[in-house]
């Protein structure tokens, strides 16, 4: 049990390593409701909209570069979970550990299908997935700070099974970033799974072992058609492929730089529709490197922090967001800025608040 556990409704002890976090004794909420801060939209879907189940992912198995298990500390020792409970008025639960999950981890983790540490990434992921179904089943929006982007494996199979047995609808999923992240293991080239999560929540890329993401089943995952894509400009050849065969729809930089982000957004929630939960699945990576830098996979020509903002603020005000990630930041790697870390910490504490209902007036 970690020494400082204040709200124990995980049962993670054995893997749960605590880490820094300044939020963990402080007072309860001031308010619970609407605050000055908040949007006044309702939610559609969820029981207990103002209880934010949090789930700190310090995992980073999804791709090469150390760090990135670095950033829910970074994160909440910026003061994001204090925000969220004074300034915008959530319950927290779950938020008193970072979790490592270093129990599940196996010493040898050879490649299986060219996926890199694929026990290691299909154990965790479980492991995430039923942290996030805990707090989705009990009708709590749902915040995951990651790690690398492969632990959205494990969020939106958690709210997926969640949300269909909860009020039976099958989820939409929003994936802001600069990558498809939909590689199949055989389409792969690095054979980090961090660029595979969508192929897998789709069905796309299936493996019958369970070490090998065979625990997925029908319950988790995701349709195609629900699927939506923005701010994408690094996509290899074999995943626009799979993007073309399968009708999935996606909004690269070059429809937001023809149509800006206002008419993107529209067309992309049209795509959903109003009646369906989205789960926000958010890729700091999204954000051009000028507002970004501190990320594994860094590239030009991206999203301004406003349209980043603008994207959360969108999604928000459906009223339709049942979970949102936010995922990539790596605070080890700074770019060539002293600044980078800080700001791209900052810039993910921005997006995660205006998803979360945070309005300029
Ligand atoms: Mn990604």
């Amino acid at each position: 049990m970690s020494p400082s556990r204040v709200s124990g409704d995980f049962n993670e002890s054995a893997s749960a390593t605590q880490q820094s976090c300044t939020t963990t004794k402080q007072p309860a909420p001031r308010h619970f409701g609407r605050l000055d801060n908040t949007s006044m939209i309702e939610s559609k879907f969820l029981s207990q909209p103002q209880d934010l189940g949090i789930v700190a992912v310090g995992f980073s198995g999804g791709q090469p570069k150390p760090g990135v298990d670095a950033a829910p500390a970074a994160l909440i020792e910026s003061g994001l979970l204090t925000q969220l409970r004074d300034d915008l008025g959530y319950r927290l639960h779950g938020h008193d550990a970072v979790h490592s999950f270093s129990d599940v981890v196996p010493a040898q983790d050879p490649p299986h299908r060219g996926m890199k540490n694929p026990r290691a990434v299909s154990a965790v992921t479980r492991r995430i997935a039923e942290q996030v179904y805990r707090h989705a089943k009990e009708g709590r929006l749902v915040l995951t700070l990651g790690g690398d982007h492969s632990i959205a494996i494990g969020t939106i199979a958690g709210t997926a099974k969640a949300t269909r047995e909860r009020i039976g609808r099958d989820i939409a999923v929003i994936w802001v970033d600069a990558h498809a992240d939909i590689n199949t293991p055989e389409t792969s080239g690095s054979g980090n799974v961090h660029g595979m999560p969508v192929s897998f929540l789709t069905g796309l890329a299936r493996d019958d072992k369970e070490e090998f993401f065979g625990w997925l089943t029908d319950e988790h995952r995701v349709s195609v058609k629900k699927l939506v894509y923005i701010g994408l400009r690094d996509v290899d050849a074999g995943e626009k492929r799979i993007l073309r065969e399968n009708g999935i729809k996606a909004f690269s930089m070059f429809d937001i730089d023809k149509h800006g982000i206002g008419r993107v957004m529209e067309m992309a929630l049209a795509h959903i529709g109003n009646d369906t939960p989205i789960h926000l699945s958010f890729d700091v990576d999204a954000l051009d490197p000028m507002w970004a830098p501190s990320t594994g996979t860094p590239v030009r020509g991206g999203l301004t922090l406003r349209e980043g903002d603008f994207i959360c603020e969108s999604v928000h005000q459906t009223g339709s967001l049942v979970a949102v990630d936010l995922v990539e930041v790596n605070p080890r790697l700074a770019a060539d800025t002293d600044l980078g870390a800080h700001e791209t910490v900052r810039a993910g504490c921005s997006l995660v608040r205006c998803a979360l209902g945070e309005s300029l007036l």
